[in-house]
């Protein structure tokens, strides 16, 4: 066992020593007396070369590593060399003189793609169609169908290290901070958070569902007295719109803890536990973030120490204070939306050129989105939202319960065109025209804002204002007697956040779907792998 290496521990310090490597056959070229071989182990890759040498290396060898299938599992015992040149196309700048090679596991010789293809970045694509060279593209439903091929790339396997990390970081903060990890049941009598999105079965003659959040019990957990707790796990969602941040299955990070004034004793906590995993992330992840970076690039995120938290009103207020009339039914005038832009960018130093056009098509509203600018900061929270729009269980405002002590959070904004899709879908359930105009002022401040990764709240411990507000949300209160009962006998106050592990991961990093940060991605079409 001591000649044992993994490819990414190859480096100069190892030169003229013999070591025994694991790991994929990559490529293989070769003719007569040479053959080359790049070997690749989770990700990194190096170059092993074979050179007839008498009692070392026969010709049969070469003629066996050209015969090897990409993507078998070989082990390659050689010695470690310095080039005269500077290799390109392999991540390790050491090379191997190879002198055995043992096949493990073969692979089928036809793979459902190429993984050089499958790790090809856009520039790449560009340069290729330059140059005459004839790439091929492999698209996502052929990816995923093969998910397991994919995975290998680079790119892939920096991803899902990075979501590793998040989580981990996650638990590591919330530990430090007196949080208890709790494991909550997924099978449940109702729906958690209501509507319609929620997964049924039958429960030996009972009707259950999937929980749609740990929301329930996490907030029972508090009634018993746990104080501050946490929960990574299972989130379903019966999600029928097919989006590009959607799943009907996610990793939920969950948080709840005993509120002794103000909710925003719970955001002062959220913005401590990003800016830990962000900087955790940003000092222990920078390989894996160099490698997404190859082939998907993107900007390293933004953040402040504290977050900018602007009140829902105060976002309205800033359109309202303008002048500018938000008319679903009539064509916004891009100039005045331009002025917005600049107000916002002015008054809390976001950089945003937003041009949004409302243009009505009988009772379907579009929102077609024009340019969308970067902000100085991608990382921001709206808070105090209108009650109607948040689940039964939010706290109203003491001073207007119209409002409610709620928040989400949001991080960088995506290109609009992947957004507008969402939004008139959404826009074509709102029937009234002031309603409308509500959700377009909605919508539009969660643009600027960006995509939503977080929400939260305070929640209502009182049973009987629970129990009306659950009805009064047209949920059916016998399923959730045991939950709200649990209110009876003395609740502390309370709040908490529930965040997306995969949305989190998907900006983090500026991936333009969901998926590609889940490594089984279930959605309204997907079951299998
Ligand atoms: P996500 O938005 O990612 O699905 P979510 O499940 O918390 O997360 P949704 O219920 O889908 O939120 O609503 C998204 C946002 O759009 C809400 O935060 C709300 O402000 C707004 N919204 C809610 N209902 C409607 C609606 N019928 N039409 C338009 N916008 C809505
Ligand atoms: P909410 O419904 O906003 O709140 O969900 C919390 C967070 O979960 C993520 N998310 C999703 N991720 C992937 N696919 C989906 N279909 C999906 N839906 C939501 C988002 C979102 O911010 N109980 C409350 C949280 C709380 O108040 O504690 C809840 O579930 O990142």
């Amino acid at each position: 066992g001591r000649k044992w290496k993994k490819v990414s521990e190859l480096d100069a310090s190892l030169n003229g020593q013999s070591v025994l490597l694991r790991g994929r056959c990559h490529t293989t070229r070769g003719k007569g007396k040479i053959a080359f071989l790049i070997l690749r182990e989770a990700g990194h890759t190096v170059q092993c070369v074979f050179q007839v040498e008498d009692n070392v290396v026969s010709k049969g060898l070469i003629k066996y590593i050209n015969s090897l299938s990409k993507e078998s599992i070989i082990d390659v015992e050689g010695t470690v060399d310095i080039p005269s040149a500077p290799i390109n196309g392999t991540t390790q700048q050491v090379e191997l003189k190879g002198r055995k090679v043992y096949c493990v596991s073969k692979a089928r010789p036809v793979l459902p793609f190429n993984l050089e293809d499958a790790s090809r970045s856009e520039k790449d694509f560009q340069k290729a169609e330059q140059e005459d060279l004839q790439y091929v593209r492999v698209n996502q439903d052929t990816r995923l169908n093969n998910r397991v091929l994919d995975l290998r790339t680079s790119a892939n396997q920096a991803v899902f290290r990075i979501q590793s990390y998040v989580s981990m970081f996650f638990r590591q903060f919330l530990v430090s901070r007196g949080f208890v990890e709790i494991h909550t049941p997924k099978l449940i009598a109702g729906a958690s958070e209501g509507g319609a999105a929620v997964f049924s079965l039958d429960y030996y003659g009972q009707p259950a569902c999937l929980a749609q959040s740990p929301q329930l019990h996490k907030q029972m957990a508090i009634c018993a007295d746990l104080g501050r707790v946490f929960e990574i796990g299972p989130v379903f969602r019966a999600e029928n719109s097919f989006t590009h941040r959607h799943l009907c299955e996610f990793t939920g990070l969950d948080l709840e803890m005993e509120i002794k004034e103000h909710y925003f004793e719970v955001l002062d906590i959220l913005d401590e536990l990003f800016v830990f995993v962000f900087d955790g992330l940003h000092q222990h992840c920078s390989k894996e973030l160099e490698a997404i970076n190859e082939q998907y690039p993107f900007e390293p995120l933004k953040y402040l120490k504290k977050t900018l938290r602007l009140t829902f009103e105060e976002g309205l207020q800033l359109l309202k204070d303008d002048g500018i009339e938000l008319d679903p039914f009539g064509d916004l005038d891009t100039a005045s939306e331009r002025r917005l832009g600049t107000l916002v960018k002015e008054k809390y130093g976001l950089c945003v050129t937003c041009v949004v056009n409302v243009v009505s098509c009988l009772r379907v509203v579009q929102i077609l989105f024009v340019t969308f600018g970067r902000y100085n900061t991608d990382f921001y929270i709206l808070h105090r939202y209108p009650l109607a729009v948040r689940p039964f269980y939010t706290m109203p405002c003491f001073d207007n319960p119209q409002y409610s002590n709620s928040f989400d959070v949001f991080i960088r904004g995506s290109t609009l065109s992947k957004m507008s899709s969402k939004l008139s879908l959404s826009l074509t359930s709102v029937k009234g025209v002031e309603e409308r105009k509500f959700y377009v002022c909605i919508l539009f401040l969660q643009c600027l804002a960006g995509e939503e990764i977080i929400s939260g709240a305070q929640r209502v411990h009182d049973p009987e204002l629970l129990t009306s507000r659950a009805e009064a949300c047209g949920i059916n209160v016998k399923s959730l007697s045991t939950y709200i009962d649990s209110f009876r006998w003395g609740a502390v106050p309370h709040g908490g956040v529930g965040v997306g592990l995969e949305r989190v991961v998907m900006l983090y990093c500026a991936l333009n779907n969901i998926r590609k940060a889940s490594m089984f991605p279930r959605d309204p079409t997907r079951l299998a792998p």
